[in-house]
């Protein structure tokens, strides 16, 4: 029998079944079980955080300082389990589990250390004899909304500066890879959390996401997923009054000019593209490549792309995980008839794989002759799926590159310094990455994109502030 993993609802786990997390590497196989939380249940969870929020708001810095770095160091030491238990429910592979892990580690230890430096502005006011103070205070009750492809990184930076500023807290992570969020969870709360400043809602965004956008308790919504869900939490959250903050889709390009190392340009948009199944808003599924360089790259991109090794996300050599789940797993296969019915050219994968466990292998798959008005190339299809477009020279890359409706990352990869300056200018993304993969972020620094891929202040870093706190205003005279 396998334990159930509970939610936590006002310091008490709490939970009578649950289902089942499956591993895509191995679909016999049971990562754990996992309850789902009700209406009833989600509605005493914002309760809790409300009522645990005036106390933690005031507490003392030292006291959250504490917390999130024991927090931050249990993850650490536990960073082969966790990962493990990662790769097991969601299908990255394990140096990709492990890494992702560590990542979380990081971002607890970075907001540990900004809450030993919350400061404020002083200054003098106009009138003489008054002064001026600027500070930040928490919001209240922060709603976390999470997706399943970063089953840790994604809660931990957005749980950790939710608590650092002093906001309590509900969270509901992905329905298909509760496991890690449960694990941080329990790990937090052990570190000393005082009751009701942390929830866990696991289960369905039909009940209990629905239940948090309904709720006027909620100050704030961070939400990381899919766009028409984003919107969803954008209308909710207007009519609420409420602040929301949102990551959604991305179609990102990277741009190959002639003048790029061959082997930088191929390692970055294989990376880019297929690492972890390519199920990442910062994967670049759009290659623009000039035609001078044309043939030799997509020679050299569909020699590494055929030898990538797909398998079971535990095994040592495997380069590629599994896709998560089946419905994935058909939207992936319906793109690339998609790209095969405008045109493209299938040159290398795209077909399913067999190993020796039954689960969603999928070959990386890419085409070229592709160009930017087909869905392959506007849709984002969040599986490890590549569309080369071959243009004329680099200001017709920076023009297709911009022809989207997405905007959150995008990558160039060339020796000049005039056009990789001019790209770092003219790009309409959130990111942008010179010779660098557009997928891997920095934990320190603020993540956030523009058009259709997000909405409100940044997340990460200093930046984070921006979403978890707000900002008050205060005017003194000695009387
Ligand atoms: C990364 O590329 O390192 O869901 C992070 C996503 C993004 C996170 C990407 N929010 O893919």
């Amino acid at each position: 029998m396998t334990a159930l993993h509970k939610n936590l609802i006002d310091g008490e786990w709490v939970g009578a079944d649950g289902v089942e997390n499956i591993n895509p590497s191995n679909i016999d196989e049971v990562v754990g079980v996992y309850a789902r939380a009700s209406v009833e249940q989600t509605k005493q969870a914002i309760a809790a955080a409300k009522a645990a929020f005036p106390a933690w708001s005031r507490s003392g810095i030292l006291e959250r300082h504490a917390i999130l770095s024991k927090t931050s160091q249990e993850i650490l030491a536990r960073k082969q389990e966790l990962g493990e238990l990662l790769s097991r429910e969601e299908g990255k592979t394990l140096p990709e589990g492990i890494g992702e892990v560590t990542r979380a580690a990081q971002i607890f230890d970075f907001f540990a250390g900004e809450v030993l430096r919350l400061a404020g502005e002083a200054l003098p006011s106009v009138r003489p004899g008054v002064s001026v103070e600027i500070t930040r205070e928490p919001l209240g009750v922060i709603g976390i909304i999470t997706p399943w492809n970063f089953p840790i990184a994604i809660p931990a930076w957005k749980i950790a500066p939710a608590l650092a500023y002093g906001n309590s807290v509900v969270i509901k992570p992905a329905d298909l890879v509760p496991g890690s969020t449960w694990a941080i969870v329990d790990i937090l709360v052990r570190a000393g959390l005082p009751k009701g400043v942390l929830n866990l809602v696991m289960g369905k965004g039909s009940v209990v996401g629905q239940t948090m956008l309904e709720s006027p308790d909620i100050a704030g919504i961070s939400f990381t997923g899919s766009v028409s869900t984003g919107k969803r939490v954008a209308a909710a959250s207007i009519e609420h009054g409420r602040k929301f903050q949102l990551e959604m889709g991305g179609k990102n390009p990277t741009v190959v000019l002639d003048d790029a190392d061959l082997k930088v340009a191929v390692e970055s948009v294989a990376q880019s593209a297929f690492f972890s199944t390519g199920q990442r808003c910062t994967a670049s599924s759009r290659v623009i490549v000039t035609e001078g360089i044309h043939d030799a790259f997509v020679d050299a991109l569909c020699e590494r792309t055929r030898n990538l090794r797909v398998g079971h996300a535990l095994e040592k050599d495997t380069e590629i995980g599994p896709v998560v789940d089946p419905n994935q797993l058909k939207q992936d296969m319906d793109y690339i008839a998609i790209g095969r019915d405008e045109g493209a050219e299938l040159r290398v994968g795209g077909n399913r794989v067999n190993a020796e466990t039954e689960g969603y292998f999928l070959q990386p798959a890419l085409f070229t002759g592709a160009n930017n008005q087909m869905r392959i190339a506007r849709e984002e299809i969040f599986g490890p799926v590549a569309a080369v477009i071959k243009v004329k020279d680099y200001e017709e890359a920076l023009a297709v590159a911009n022809d989207t409706d997405f905007g959150l990352s995008a990558g160039i990869v060339t020796t000049s310094l005039k056009h990789a300056t001019h790209f770092k200018r003219n790009s309409e993304a959130g990111m942008v990455m010179v010779n660098v993969p557009t997928a891997g972020v920095d934990f320190h620094v603020p993540f956030g994109g523009r058009k259709g891929s997000s909405y409100g202040p940044r997340e990460q870093g200093r930046y984070a502030a921006e979403f978890f706190t707000i900002v008050k205003t205060a005017y003194i005279s000695a009387g």
